[in-house]
């Protein structure tokens, strides 16, 4: 009786067999806790499971060979860093107990706790963290591939494929339009399509280029930005800088032939408007990976992953949490969202394994370093319910050369070496410790 109790329930052990009649080389795998995606999420609540579980009951799911930090990619495309700033060998940030696959989820069944991968493996679970993030929809935009082939003054900083294209269309950049766009999509980070027109009213400043310029920010959005208290300032930056705003205003087609990219009136969507171009930085649309839509038991209508917002568990499935870009909750999607997440799934994963009700919540703490030129920064952090949830004990809707420097020099060790390594759940306890000693 013991015996069978023992092997019902032993999930201590990743198996690995071969079938003969799945996809040649194709094989099972069994694990008590399995991560679908290695990024800034996945990647920081493997580092603590790490720590509590036996290297073999962890699997982290991660196709890619790369690890991006992708907010250094706003100061990859000013021409302050460089891309391999920007990335770490995957096998080298993922932690060492745990088991990576480079595989891809292909196919999500959480009535059976498995996940089937594009070579045709199988992986049986007992709990699953959901991290696949957004995916850049590029090819959704007529003209848009095509365009960011070569020097033809169409850049994004939203991928490690095309980040280098945008210092080298600022550098080449010489009169007319620089246009910057926002699509009419969820996106990670929604204040990076902003902090790129900024970088580049400053650099055409630097070299003598700016009145030569006509900048533009065309954002899907009825807002600059989604909290009052930093949409004001930011407001103000645009005056002062002779940057105009479009709201409403969605990227549907680039002819890259003419330099001409064309805009649809999102309130009035017969109007569509034709801009020329000499630069167009382009926001992509974002979606979740297909194998996540596609599992409607696990997904809302919009693909993502639906969970309680409070403790970050699936709503359909006491066994599945997710975390980050892919996730429902109605956080702004950043990495400093994910970090104070991490900690609220961890807690909440480790109480579910106890058959305990989850108990940790998560306010819906987001950060935006709001870029607005090469020495310059507002630091956003706020809530779900949009307000301000500062860390420093001074207003935080200034531009300031600290929070900068935050930016460019603290956040990426604490990234890489802190966060990554489960050892940064956001900064509520530096927050509480200001705010305990100033106020
Ligand atoms: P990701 O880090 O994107 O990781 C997802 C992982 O899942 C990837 O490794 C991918 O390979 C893997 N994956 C995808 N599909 C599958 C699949 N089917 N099976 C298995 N694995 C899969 N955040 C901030 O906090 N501050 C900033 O200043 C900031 N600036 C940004 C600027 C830019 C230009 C960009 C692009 C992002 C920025 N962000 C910023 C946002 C931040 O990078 C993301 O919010 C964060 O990386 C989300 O983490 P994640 O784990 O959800 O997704
Ligand atoms: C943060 O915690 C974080 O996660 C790692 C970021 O992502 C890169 C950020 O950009 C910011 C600003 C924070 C918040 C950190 C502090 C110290 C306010």
């Amino acid at each position: 009786m013991n015996f069978m109790l023992h092997l019902n329930t032993n999930f201590s052990r990743v198996s690995k067999r071969y079938f003969s009649t799945a996809k040649l080389n194709s094989a099972k795998h069994s694990c008590k806790v399995l991560v679908v995606g290695g990024g800034t999420g996945g990647c920081a609540t493997a580092a603590k499971l790490s720590k509590v579980l036996k290297k073999n009951e962890l699997i982290i799911l991660e196709p890619s060979h790369n690890h991006y930090y992708q907010p250094l990619f706003t100061l990859v495309g000013g021409g302050i860093s460089t891309l391999s700033d920007a990335r770490k060998n995957t096998k080298d940030v993922l932690p060492k107990n745990a088991v990576w696959l480079q595989d891809k989820a292909a196919e999500f069944s959480p009535n059976s706790n498995s996940v089937v991968t594009e070579k045709g493996d199988v992986i049986q679970y007992d709990f699953l963290l959901v991290a696949t993030g957004l995916q850049t929809d590029y090819d959704k935009i007529p003209g848009l591939v095509e365009a960011l082939k070569g020097d033809t003054g169409v850049c994004s900083n939203y991928s490690d494929k095309y980040v280098e294209t945008t210092y080298k269309s600022l550098q080449n950049f010489k009169e007319g339009n620089a246009i910057f766009t926002y699509p009419n999509t969820p996106v990670k980070c929604p204040g990076a399509p902003q902090k790129i027109c900024y970088l580049t009213d400053h650099y055409l400043r630097k070299v003598g280029k700016r009145d030569k310029a006509n900048v533009i920010y065309n954002t899907s959005l009825a807002v600059i930005f989604g909290v009052k208290k930093y949409a004001d300032a930011l407001w103000k930056v645009c005056e002062g800088r002779n940057i105009n705003v479009n709201l409403r205003t969605n990227l549907i087609e680039i002819k890259p032939d003419k330099k001409e990219a064309i805009f649809q009136n999102l309130d009035k969507p017969h109007e569509v408007t034709t801009f020329q171009y000499s630069m167009l930085h382009v926001t992509p649309p974002m979606s979740t990976p297909p194998a996540l839509r596609e599992c409607r038991d696990l997904t809302n209508e919009a693909g993502f992953v639906d969970v309680d917002k409070l403790t970050l568990q699936s709503t359909k499935f006491a066994n599945v949490f997710a975390i980050g870009d892919c996730s429902s909750s109605p956080n702004s999607k950043t990495a400093a969202a994910a970090a104070a997440q991490c900690q609220v799934i961890f807690k909440n994963l480790q109480a579910v394994m106890e058959a305990k009700p989850p108990t940790a919540n998560y306010d819906g703490y987001a950060s935006c370093p709001l870029v607005t030129g090469y020495n310059k920064c507002i630091l956003a952090e706020f809530d779900y319910n949009l307000t301000p949830l500062e860390t420093f004990p001074f207003s935080q809707d200034k531009e300031m050369h600290s929070m900068y420097f935050l930016k460019k020099t603290l956040m990426p060790p604490l990234y890489w070496n802190l966060m990554l390594n489960g050892l940064w759940n956001g900064p509520a306890m530096v927050r509480n410790l200001m705010h305990f000693k100033f106020n």
